[in-house]
């Protein structure tokens, strides 16, 4: 097992095949997009994440990480493609399927496929192997050996935490898992758990549901403690003070690739309605539009409004901007007439115009903190207040100093 052919060099891919390549593998990482291998070629990862350009140039530098459009003979092959969303909230695997059609092609007796890609249960044997036999005739268990490892790894952290997590390997048989269980062994720290393709499935879309369904009930009782007239922070403060409860906090929405996708992935292949899993992911969903709501409200006697939008990617200090709920605030508020500008030195690939600090403050009647990074700490808000026409923050992640808003003269509004 010394080659590795790493299919689809996006956040998990790319950082993978790094660590394996220093940790001595001959690794071929494999992209199908032309700027993507363009600029690892030149020497520059198309993204950013800490600790990750050191990593790249050490693999390139060493030889062992080489990286092309076309998949090769290997010894190993490792899918990590992304699985988005349907408009039908269905997984869309072409991506898994055209890497599982490549693989056929080169696939050999006693090579080892590994999949990455979080998918719906049943995607690892039924799609991948299935594919792999129609092309090849081979069998996965009895002629090679077939895995699911997710990734389950922070954005943000991502290099920390491929090394450091746990990890959960699915086999189709036991060899197979053990196999697998050789690769992540030259780089894991954590302890790695073995068990067959399906739990190992169901395991990664279980965890990233039930940080949704906490996130759910955490937005609802923002919801609730707003019609009581009590303050949410202070409520799940002092209940996590219990030693076993940990309440997620309320915010703008759920955003990423993952959190918002996964519970969909569970409900794909069953036969249950009414799920708890459904109901949550509409509660989240539907938090956009109601802080839009309540600004647009704020706003109304207001002649052309103006709002500032603080930080669009999806969470705090990173710059991926995939499913942010700043866009429906952002075509909400816009519907209603609203200029809407946006100052977020981190995003990457949004959408809609970003402005500079002080173009984004002038005039404007409300600053809306979605995403809070840490360098908005440093924005004075004697400075903001002097650029702007009405003195309005609406904070949804409870991030700046209340009393300091305040004392500066500023209506302050939290989730
Ligand atoms: N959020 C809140 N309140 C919170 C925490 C998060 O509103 O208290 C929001 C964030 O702002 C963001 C969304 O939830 O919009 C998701 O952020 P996240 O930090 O919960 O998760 P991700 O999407 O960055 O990463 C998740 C992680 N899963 C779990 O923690 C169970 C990560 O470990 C997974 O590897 C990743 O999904 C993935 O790739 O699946």
């Amino acid at each position: 097992m010394k080659k590795i052919c790493v299919i689809g060099l996006g956040y998990i891919g790319l950082p993978t095949a790094c660590i394996l390549a220093n940790s001595g593998y001959d690794v071929l990482g494999i992209d199908i997009n032309d700027k993507v291998i363009e600029k690892l070629k030149n020497g520059i990862p198309h993204i950013e994440e800490p600790e990750l350009k050191d990593i790249f140039e050490n693999a390139i530098k060493s030889g062992k990480l080489k990286v092309s459009k076309v998949i090769e003979e290997s010894d190993v092959f490792i899918i990590s493609v992304p699985t988005p969303l349907t408009k039908e909230n269905k997984a869309e695997l072409s991506y898994v399927k055209s890497a599982s059609t490549g693989i056929s092609r080169h696939i050999r007796k006693g090579n080892l496929v590994i999949l990455e890609s979080t998918s719906p249960p049943g995607t690892t044997e039924d799609l991948v192997g299935g594919i792999i036999l129609k092309n090849s005739g081979l069998k996965a268990g009895k002629d090679y050996f077939l895995s699911f490892c997710p990734e389950r790894v922070l954005p943000g952290k991502i290099i920390d935490e491929l090394i450091n997590n746990n990890r959960i390997i699915g086999g189709i048989n036991k060899e197979s898992a053990v196999k697998a269980e050789e690769i992540y062994n030259s780089f894991v720290n954590g302890e790695i758990y073995l068990t067959d393709l399906k739990t190992a499935e169901l395991v990664k879309l279980a965890e990233n549901t039930y940080r949704d369904i906490n996130l759910a009930f955490s937005n609802e009782l923002s919801l609730i403690c707003s019609e009581y007239n009590i303050d949410v922070w202070d409520v799940i403060k002092f209940a996590n003070m219990h030693p076993r409860v940990n309440i997620l906090n309320p915010g703008p929405g759920v955003g990423g690739h993952c959190i918002p996708v996964d519970p969909w992935f569970i409900l794909e292949n069953i036969k249950m309605k009414e799920t708890l899993i459904e109901r949550c992911r509409k509660i989240n969903k539907k938090m956009p539009v109601i802080i839009a709501g309540k600004v647009i409200e704020l706003l109304k006697d207001r002649s052309d409004p103006k709002v500032t939008l603080f930080g669009v990617s999806y969470k705090e200090n990173i710059g991926d901007t995939r499913e942010s709920p700043a866009v429906p605030i952002i075509e909400k508020l816009k519907s209603q007439g609203i200029e809407v500008s946006i100052y977020d030195p981190l995003a990457e690939n949004f959408k809609y115009k970003l402005s500079g600090l002080e173009e984004s403050l002038r005039n404007s009647d409300i600053i809306i903190l979605m995403a809070g990074h840490d360098r908005y700490r440093d924005i004075e808000p004697g400075y903001m207040g002097k650029l702007m026409r009405t003195k309005m923050i609406f904070d949804t992640r409870n991030f700046f100093n209340r009393e300091e808003i305040l004392r500066h003269g500023f209506k302050y509004f939290s989730i």
